[in-house]
């Protein structure tokens, strides 16, 4: 609509068209209001019916809550209306009549159970807290990418569509391509890594990842999005400044830009992390979690952290930290370890109560490489592709991964993962 004005907009004294969604219908006898909603607000507009036409009248106030409108009049100022403003109609156009029955409805306060907003995301999203979350979302994803820019940074899109699994085995999903066996991509890992051995040297990646987890958790999602970072010439140490450089630039971007959003959802301390993230060892991380005393057993050395652990963890850092040199045992073959081989570089990032980020500096010395396959019971053959790679001249390099879901959920304090998603996939949701 070439002509469109926004309700947020709308000037007194101009004649403006606005369209949008009746969001509410309001019939006081003599009087009688349509709220009209736009991605930008909402206005109201006035129908006087003794001074009206009746036909005027009735398209305005006849119709469907959430039914697509268009109106034209008179924008006046008014001390009564919500926004200060008010139309006074000359016409009234129903584009698409909604049924009077809605599956969800976005004007009520309370919101409905999150299957039911799942199942109907559309009108889910005409509510203002639902939509404020990919407002953010989108921000967040903005920053990190101009962030990715200051760091010189090539942008990259690697296949979804892959031979071969990187993170584990049981946590695939098969698909057939041509009568041959593949799977959906866990991680862009490898293929990062043999960007940064071409001459592009550093690069990321937004995009999404597959896993066929095991649990239907609130913090799990068996398709997630990415951010993928990967240097040549770099150590573990580098990629975890530059990690953090990211997560500040992330949430620098919202506290900047979307302040009406954050207001939406009733944050009024947001504040951007401004201390250097801590970084623990492994060794430190399990001797505070088992000082806390908040797990029934103490864990050992090379015990992975459990959720619990890390809950207890993040309470008593209280912010983003890592957590370095892992025993080399449990990270996975592309790590490097430390010159003694029983560390690994290997760190994650924790937001704190949740793992946010894993990186490390990589094997970048072919025979450390294949070795480390066989180890891990993988078949070198089977990564032929990417291993050749290394006998041309692989440089140092190390790098990491943000679940971006991971990153709005924490830095929003959502109860769920699947709020920052917009069509989840989970154990029992394969649509919307
Ligand atoms: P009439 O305008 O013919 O007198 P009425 O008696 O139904 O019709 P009012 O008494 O003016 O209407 O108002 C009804 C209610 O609507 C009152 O609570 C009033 O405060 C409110 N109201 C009136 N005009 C506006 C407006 N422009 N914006 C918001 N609220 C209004
Ligand atoms: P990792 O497997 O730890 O590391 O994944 C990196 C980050 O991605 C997010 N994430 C998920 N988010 C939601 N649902 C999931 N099922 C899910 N799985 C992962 C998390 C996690 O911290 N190749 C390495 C990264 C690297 O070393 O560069 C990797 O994939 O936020």
């Amino acid at each position: 609509m070439q002509d469109r004005t926004h309700a947020a907009a709308a000037t007194p004294g101009e004649t403006v068209t606005v369209a949008g969604w009746a969001h509410e219908i309001r019939d006081l006898g003599g009087i009688a209001f349509l709220i009209v909603r736009d991605r930008t607000g909402k206005i109201q507009i006035k129908f006087e019916k003794d001074a009206m036409d009746d036909e005027l009248v009735e398209a305005g106030t006849d119709l469907t809550r959430e039914s697509v409108v268009a109106v034209t009049g008179e924008v006046e100022e008014e001390e009564r209306a919500p926004t200060g403003v008010e139309i006074v109609p000359e016409s009234v156009e129903v584009i698409a009549p909604a049924e009077p029955e809605l599956p969800l409805d976005p004007s009520e306060k309370v919101g409905a159970e999150l299957p039911t907003r799942l199942d109907n995301r559309t009108l889910d999203l005409r509510r203002e807290e639902a939509k404020a979350i990919f407002e953010i979302r989108a921000e967040v994803l903005r920053a990190a990418r101009e962030a990715f820019r200051d760091l010189e940074c090539t942008e990259i899109n690697t296949p979804k569509i892959v031979a071969t699994g990187t993170e584990g085995g049981t946590e695939l999903f098969p698909i057939t391509y041509f009568g041959q066996e593949a799977f959906m991509n866990q991680s862009p890992q490898l293929f990062k890594q043999l960007m940064v051995g071409s001459g592009l040297e550093r690069v990321f990646e937004v995009g999404p990842i597959f896993r066929a987890e095991e649990h239907n958790t609130p913090r799990h999602l068996n398709e997630a999005t990415s951010i993928d970072f990967e240097s040549a010439f770099i150590d573990h140490e580098e990629a975890m400044d530059a990690c953090e450089q990211v997560v500040r630039a992330a949430y620098e971007g919202v506290a900047a830009n979307c302040t009406d959003q954050l207001d939406t959802l009733g944050y009024d301390d947001f504040s951007v992390p401004e201390e250097a993230f801590p970084r623990l060892t492994y060794e430190e991380a399990i001797e505070r979690i088992n000082a806390t005393g908040e797990l029934d057993e103490q864990l050992v050395w090379g015990d992975d952290l459990p959720t619990e652990g890390e809950k207890a963890l993040g309470s008593d850092v209280g912010g983003h930290y890592f957590v370095t040199d892992w025993p080399s045992e449990i990270k996975p073959f592309y790590i490097k370890d430390h010159d003694d081989g029983e560390l690994s570089t290997g760190f994650d990032m924790m937001a704190p109560n949740m793992e946010l980020v894993s990186g490390g500096q990589r094997e970048h010395r072919h025979d450390h490489l294949v070795e480390g396959f066989e180890q891990q019971g993988l078949d070198p053959e089977a990564f032929e592709y990417y291993t050749k790679m290394f006998k041309y001249g692989m440089p140092p390099h190390a790098g990491w991964a943000i679940g971006a879901e991971r990153l709005v959920m924490t830095m929003l304090d959502l109860p769920n993962i699947r709020e920052a998603v917009l069509f989840p996939r989970d154990r029992q949701r394969l649509s919307p």
